[in-house]
């Protein structure tokens, strides 16, 4: 199919619709790619922006939908998108599938038959993957696609004809085409080759709180995660012996680690369902015990509301392709992000700095971004190479942590199957921020990850008074001389990219 490909891959294009989540702990999304050694090298930067290529393996689109520049190039100037879908035509793609998303698999079936148009549309995967979630919930045996993983489950005779597909000429859909792009494309490697963070190798606390947590400014850990028995042991065989039965949070269901690791060999989509589980400590404690809090990292005063503290720690499980879109981090917390096996190229954004593309409501409650990672990357990552400042970069590899420090943005894409361990913690250096951001007057909004999101400053701001008398007030003094200071320069205002990964702060 070279000339969708050569048309789309010098155009860039971008989905209207953007998704909206809430500024919290987990959003997930996707593509598949494999780490090639080109992407390990340190080419120059030069702007290549224009040319994507698609992964090796990928298949061409399964129902044939070209993107829309394609038409002017077809003799007979004839889209069977619109022909088939009637007085419906006048719709946008997102509100036909908006539409088609009421129904429920016979109707969707139904619905094929009628045209063309029809059965591209109602064949959506995305359709499929709502009804299977919806109806099967995490008790799904994925083979390969979520129209046949449904059609097996509830219509097993059918379930050969669900594997039909039928190719369909001239029909021009940028959304629908961009989504089966974004599931196939090759990660290019000027989006994988900046790395500038800071590395540091067996500093000490007092160095890690002078001259990162202080200045509130990423980090990239290595050897810290030596004695770790998960570095040694934790592979897929492992974890599914060890968890058994036991059900894990995937996105909106909960699923055994056999069944995910089923689909997560299989899948190839935008959005990969993404394993990120806050209580897998207590559903499977000899977990907990196989990592340690590395040393920087110790201080957590949530532990002062025990049971009652929010969510702090996750275990994260995904494919290549997987993985978070730009968020803030909750409640104003900080986090340290261990990468056991696989791989995680991140992006970071300091805090008076919103990513392009990125759209933070007014009260913070709510952003609007890119459907998914990858189109971030094609059609947003390109405007942060002409910034003369730009943002924090960096692969972080198995036996690695990153410090992400209280109100950066991240994006984080997993270049390989991935086993990550993440924990978001408060220190006496975030305190005043997090009892801040949970004073908020529109806290039952923005406070993540517990349920009483309303008492919660109350609550931790006593149990703080009463372990550690006196703190606040100390903290609030040392804030109030820091502010008589002359004013120092923000991170963003204070780097280049040239000495970025070199720069001392003095604050
Ligand atoms: O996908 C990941 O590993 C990153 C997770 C993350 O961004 C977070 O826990 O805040």
């Amino acid at each position: 199919m070279p000339l969708c490909r050569d048309l789309l891959f010098q155009t860039r294009k971008k989905r209207k619709k953007s998704k909206k989540s809430t500024l919290t702990k987990h959003n997930s999304t996707s593509l598949k790619q494999q780490l090639s050694p080109q992407h390990q090298q340190q080419p120059q930067e030069e702007d290549t922006e224009e040319g994507f290529s698609l992964r090796a393996s990928a298949p061409s689109h399964k129902y044939g939908v070209q993107p829309l520049g394609n038409l002017y190039f077809s003799p007979s100037s004839f889209n069977s998108r619109n022909s088939g879908l009637g007085a419906l035509q006048i719709l946008t793609d997102e509100l036909v599938l908006e539409i088609l998303g009421f129904l429920d698999g016979a109707h969707l079936g139904v619905l094929a038959t009628v045209s063309k148009s029809f059965y591209v549309f109602t064949n959506h995967e995305p359709l499929w993957r709502n009804l299977v979630l919806d109806n099967l919930v995490g008790g799904f045996l994925y083979n390969g696609s979520w129209k046949s993983t449904y059609v097996a489950a509830f219509y097993p005779s059918f379930a050969c004809a669900g594997s039909l597909v039928l190719n369909v000429r001239d029909f021009y859909s940028d959304y629908l085409f961009q989504s089966w792009l974004c599931a196939n494309l090759e990660m290019k490697s000027e989006w994988l080759e900046r790395d500038n963070i800071t590395r540091r190798k067996g500093i000490s606390i007092e160095d890690f709180v002078l001259n990162f947590e202080e200045p509130n400014r990423p980090v990239l850990l290595e050897g810290c995660l030596d004695n770790w028995v998960a570095l040694e042991k934790w592979n897929r065989n492992y974890l599914i012996e060890t968890c058994g039965d036991v059900k894990f949070s995937v996105g909106p269901v909960e699923m055994k680690l056999e069944d995910y690791f089923r689909y997560s060999d299989l899948v190839r989509e935008e959005r990969p369902l993404y394993l990120f589980d806050p209580k897998f400590g207590e559903k499977v404690p000899k977990l907990g015990l196989e990592y340690d809090v590395p040393v920087y990292f110790k201080e957590d005063l949530f532990s002062v509301l025990g049971n009652e503290r929010p969510d702090y720690r996750w275990i994260i499980i995904g494919p290549a392709g997987s993985g978070s879109s730009f968020h803030i981090d909750p409640n104003s917390t900080s986090a340290w992000n261990a990468v056991i096996k696989g791989s995680k190229k991140w992006v970071l954004f300091p805090p008076e700095v919103v990513p392009p593309g990125v759209h933070p409501s007014p009260d913070g409650a709510e952003v609007a971004c890119p459907v998914s990672i990858v189109e971030w990357f094609m059609n947003f990552y390109g405007a942060t190479k002409k910034w003369k400042k730009k943002p924090i970069e960096c692969v972080c590899k198995a036996g690695e942590v990153i410090f992400v420090p209280n109100g950066w943005w991240h994006l984080v894409i997993n270049l390989e199957d991935s086993i990550a361990i993440t924990q978001n913690f408060v220190s006496r250096r975030n305190l005043l921020n997090v009892l801040d951001f949970l004073k908020k007057p529109n806290a039952s909004m923005l406070v993540s990850g517990t349920r009483d999101r309303v008492n919660l400053y109350e609550k931790f701001r006593k149990a703080i008074e009463a372990t550690f008398p006196g703190t606040i007030d100390q903290l609030m003094s040392k804030a109030e001389e820091k502010k008589s200071q002359p004013k120092k320069l923000t991170f963003w205002e204070s780097v280049s990219d040239s000495n970025v990964g070199a720069f001392k702060f003095s604050f």
